[in-house]
């Protein structure tokens, strides 16, 4: 038997709440995105570790309204599933329209259909497809108003509710019941759930029956997959998964799972990410998941083909980043970018990064802790600048104006300007480095100081989203672009267990 070993996280960066379908012999996967544009980042895979984001699901503003979305509002956990040749994806815009699907059948061609909602309560809906007939479930309430996966028929051509929702588990007790996902495996329904809230005591859970319906008896030795029992373990907050078998037969758990900066610093920044361990099923048909029910960074299985080796997408530049890798902030004004072979102009919105419009600004998910990223500006209105953004409170920008270069740390109420340094030529080289604890940024060569990681994250920050490295122009006032050229972000892997 050869052993092959992966490396976990699968995708590297904040891609949380991942859901996977198989077609044939690949897998395709979609994360959330709050109150980014475009939404739903859809990835594929032939070999289960190897991931290449193709599209978006959610590209127009039709499907994605997001003015005034605050920060972690928008679009939360979606679910994917293939029926009858058509794919389905089933999402939740919590800032407007609740619960809502949308489908393709061409998911490399054809952009997917306009959303249609479904007057279900909750979040995280997820599809389950049996005999003609649609089920749709999502957290919600049971007849006494306490938490429950719910689950209701529904018409799949218009979202209309066929049967009242009934709940159908309420769990193992645990705070935060939510991302219910059915299968039928050995004519036996599985519902997988996560519970105890996507932080530190997060865990996946589920419970059987032999009639859909139920009723449902959980697993006793629940939960099947946490890493909540592992302090100073770098890999935490493991929870809200999705089942997949492969064309073998195996099957394996997607989840998402976070890294903490330092054995002991429990902070994360990168936000929270996609791993993949594998699941076995027993002669008493139940299932065990991971290393002893835990989810590990280095993964050794006879499951994955010897040959097939792990690559990551180490290097980005202007010439290498596909179209649907950018991230905008809310629904963007496509006027302010203009996009050259190895240039990108940026104009000026209205709005800034302090607030929760949709400044100018185009970013790429911080994918390891330790990179090096430069670009050349041209700065011709205005402040143009590289922002490390968490969120609208929380990002240290190093920014050039054609007669300084400033490093400003805005880490919620407390704004500074740590450095201005004059730089009276029109174009300058700003660097940024950093490592798991601390980010470094430079003016050339010359560095303007440190600021640590742990004030990005979501410990300090709140909310869902890890950080997204920017390019921004604001405060123009005469409709110029500022040029950003010769961009390079370059990772390295590193594990903070060493
Ligand atoms: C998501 C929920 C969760 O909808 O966080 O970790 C919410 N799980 O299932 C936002 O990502």
């Amino acid at each position: 038997m050869s052993y092959k070993s992966f490396k976990n996280p699968v995708i590297r960066g904040f891609y949380p709440d991942p859901s996977v379908c198989r077609v044939e012999n690949k897998y395709y996967l979609v994360a959330s995105s709050f109150q980014y544009f475009p939404g739903v980042p859809l990835f594929e895979s032939e070999d289960l570790i190897n991931w290449k984001q193709i599209g978006n699901v959610l590209t127009r503003k039709s499907q994605l309204p997001l003015d005034g979305v605050e920060s972690s509002c928008g679009i939360f956990a979606p679910t994917i599933r293939h029926n009858n040749g058509r794919f389905y994806m089933t999402t939740t815009n919590v800032t407007g329209g609740g619960n809502f699907y949308v489908c393709t059948d061409d998911i490399y061609g054809a952009e997917w259909s306009e959303p249609i909602y479904v007057e279900q309560e909750g979040i995280d809906p997820s599809f389950y497809f049996e005999n003609g007939k649609t089920y749709f479930m999502s957290n919600g309430h049971d007849k006494d108003g306490k938490s429950a996966i719910i689950q209701s028929e529904i018409d799949i051509e218009t979202g209309k509710l066929l049967s009242e929702p009934r709940a159908l588990w309420s769990g193992t007790g645990g705070r935060y019941l939510e991302s219910p996902h059915l299968y039928k495996i050995n004519n036996c329904y599985y519902l997988m759930a996560a519970e105890g809230g996507t932080e530190y005591g997060h865990m996946v859970t589920y419970a059987r029956s032999e009639n859909l319906w139920g009723p449902y008896e959980p697993y006793a030795e629940n939960p099947v997959l946490t890493n909540r029992n592992l302090g100073g373990y770098p890999i935490q907050g493991i929870g809200h998964a999705d089942l997949v078998d492969d064309i073998n037969g195996n099957r394996w758990i997607f989840h998402l799972g976070f890294r903490q900066i330092h054995r002991w610093l429990t902070f994360h920044h990168l936000g929270r990410e996609v791993f993949l361990m594998p699941v076995d099923f027993h002669d008493d048909g139940w299932f065990t998941a991971g290393e002893n029910g835990t989810t590990t960074e280095e993964v050794s299985t006879d499951k994955i083909p010897g040959e097939i080796i792990q690559h990551f997408k180490n290097i980005f530049t202007f010439q290498n980043i596909e179209s649907y890798e950018w991230r905008f902030l809310r629904n963007p004004d496509a006027e302010n970018y203009i996009f050259g072979e190895n240039s990108l102009k940026i104009k000026s919105s209205a709005d800034t990064l302090d607030s929760i419009g949709s400044p100018s600004f185009i970013g790429l998910h911080q994918k390891e802790f330790v990179m090096e990223l430069s670009v050349r500006i041209t700065a011709n209105d205005g402040e143009a600048g590289v922002t490390i953004y968490m969120d609208e409170n929380h990002h240290y920008d190093l920014s050039f104006n054609g007669a300084a270069v400033k490093l400003k740390l805005n880490i919620g109420d407390i704004k500074q300007e740590k450095v201005s340094t004059p730089a009276n030529e029109k174009e300058t080289l700003l660097k940024i480095k950093s490592d798991a604890i601390n980010y470094e940024f430079f003016c050339g060569d010359t560095s303007l100081g440190k600021a640590q990681t742990r004030y990005l994250s979501s410990e300090v920050a709140g909310g869902f989203t890890g950080v997204v490295i920017g390019l921004y122009s604001q405060y123009g006032e005469q409709e110029k672009f500022n040029e950003f050229r010769d961009f390079k972000l370059e990772y390295k892997q590193y594990n903070p267990l060493t």
